[in-house]
């Protein structure tokens, strides 16, 4: 039985979130060009088990199913992100109207069944062609960015009413250029600081031109953050947890919110650092309405006796999801906490939180997965203390509705509320669906019991 005490105020929007290309499938369709991911996935030995997104959930084609389980969860919200390819096929110019055609009829479909569609605009599936042209590296495909944000947000504006221009613009910049983990696989820092630069760029352009196009919207950006703990307290452990701090946070959240790269991070860097223009700055701090975390582990860091920046500490007393990342709640709560103190952005959203763990089906068919609803739980009690505190978190959105392409693990990770045997596209509730349908139908009463007390 649950035990969560505390309370979420009644306006608190409850959702499940997704991406385009972990989730659509129909990846030849209608006109879609390619993206970095497709071309990623065909490149032996990038993707496990050389999996893809060609057919993924096969939301394109069962998105009223999807939308069915949405409402059986009760949900207010569903966060998905737009294609680029789908919209403009060739990067820029020529608009792939069958592309916005399937946008335009989820959001109404959405809207008609009481759920407000929250679009990320940018969700890691770059158009080839502009990778070919130079990619995210390339200050020009800033102006690509521009006018695939203009070609959607004419036609969605007057509907959208939450807009995310970005998705984790650190694991775009890292992971898919400076390691080449994730697509396009480039391997330069260089590239890393440049991609990084340029999506903030883009992000400053985007929420001017939203304004525009969807007056009255509010506009964000989504990071991935977590909140780094120092191993000890002697200084080297906290210059390293500092240094993670830098690396994965400050670099994002001081732009955005105080118009500057940190210092600390612009010296260790000064050799690799991308032209910064005059009024580049500005630009990226164009203030927004909120700002989306995306939380699911915080790490405990150390100095790096070998000469390294620093290095994470594996926790020997807590539990571990599949992807092997630590269950902490109380880092989502003191990372609320310290953007609230740090950043005041007027909103936070979380956009993502949830954990893949290895589910399979017993005889009877269901799906049980007690893991996940526990650590579900024990991630929104951390959230509502700081509510409580008086962080001005507006919502929680639950990665992820369905088991999706979960990126280079391919289809081997399952985060979803919804077991998907990838066999047939069969979509099974899972016991933490149940949960998370119940949670939200107490909340709202006991919110509502609040109000009229
Ligand atoms: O699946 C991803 C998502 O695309 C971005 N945030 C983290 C999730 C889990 O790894």
């Amino acid at each position: 039985m649950s035990q969560f005490t505390e309370l979420f105020p009644a306006e608190f929007v409850w959702g499940a979130a997704t991406a385009s290309y972990q989730i659509e499938g129909a990846s030849n369709e209608d006109g879609r060009g390619e993206s970095v991911w497709d071309r990623f996935c065909a490149t032996p030995g990038k993707v496990r088990n050389g999996d893809s997104g060609a057919v993924a959930c096969d939301f394109y084609h069962r998105y009223h199913d999807d939308i069915t389980l949405m409402r059986e969860l009760g949900l207010d919200a569903f966060r998905f992100s737009i294609a680029w390819p789908r919209v403009l096929p060739e990067g820029k110019g020529r608009v792939n109207a069958a592309g916005l055609d399937f946008y335009d009829k989820l959001v109404d479909e959405l809207l008609g069944n009481g759920i407000a569609p929250y679009v990320t605009l940018f969700h890691w599936d770059t158009p080839q062609v502009l990778e070919d042209a130079g990619g995210w590296p390339a200050r020009e495909t800033i102006d690509a960015f521009a006018e695939y944000v203009e070609a959607v947000s004419a036609r969605l504006g007057d509907r959208v009413a939450h807009w995310i221009t970005h998705n984790e613009p650190w694991v775009v910049s890292w992971v898919g250029h400076g390691w080449g983990h994730h697509a396009p696989g480039r391997q330069s820092d260089a590239d890393a600081l440049a991609t990084a630069h340029h999506l903030l760029l883009s992000h400053g352009r985007a929420v001017e031109i939203l304004r525009r196009n969807s007056p009255g919207a509010q506009v964000g950006i989504t990071l991935n953050l977590d909140n780094p703990y120092a191993a000890t307290e002697s200084p080297e452990d906290i210059a390293a947890a500092r240094w993670v701090d830098g690396l994965h946070n400050r670099w994002f959240l001081d732009p955005l919110f105080r118009g500057s790269y940190p210092d600390d991070m612009l010296e260790a860097w000064a050799e690799i650092m991308p032209e910064v223009r005059d009024g580049d700055l500005e630009l990226i701090s164009t203030p927004i309405d909120f700002l989306g975390i995306n939380n699911y582990t915080s790490p405990l860091v150390a100095a790096d006796d070998n000469g390294g920046r620093s290095r994470i500490v594996r926790r020997a007393d807590v539990d571990r999801t599949d992807m092997g990342w630590e269950v902490v709640p109380e880092g989502l709560q003191d990372l609320l906490l310290r953007l609230h103190r740090d950043y005041q952005p007027e909103a936070i959203y979380v956009t993502e939180n949830g954990a893949a763990y290895p589910d399979v089906r017993g005889h009877d068919g269901s799906v049980n997965d007690p893991e996940r609803q526990a650590y579900l739980e024990s991630y929104l009690a951390g959230a509502a203390r700081a509510v409580a505190q008086g962080v001005p978190l507006r919502g929680y959105f639950a990665w992820s509705l369905l088991d999706n392409f979960e990126w280079a693990w391919g289809y081997w990770k399952r985060f979803g509320l919804t077991y998907i045997d990838f066999a047939t596209l069969e979509r099974v509730p899972k016991g933490s669906f149940y949960w998370y349908r119940d949670f939200i139908a107490k909340q709202r009463l006991r919110a509502a019991g609040e109000a009229a007390a």
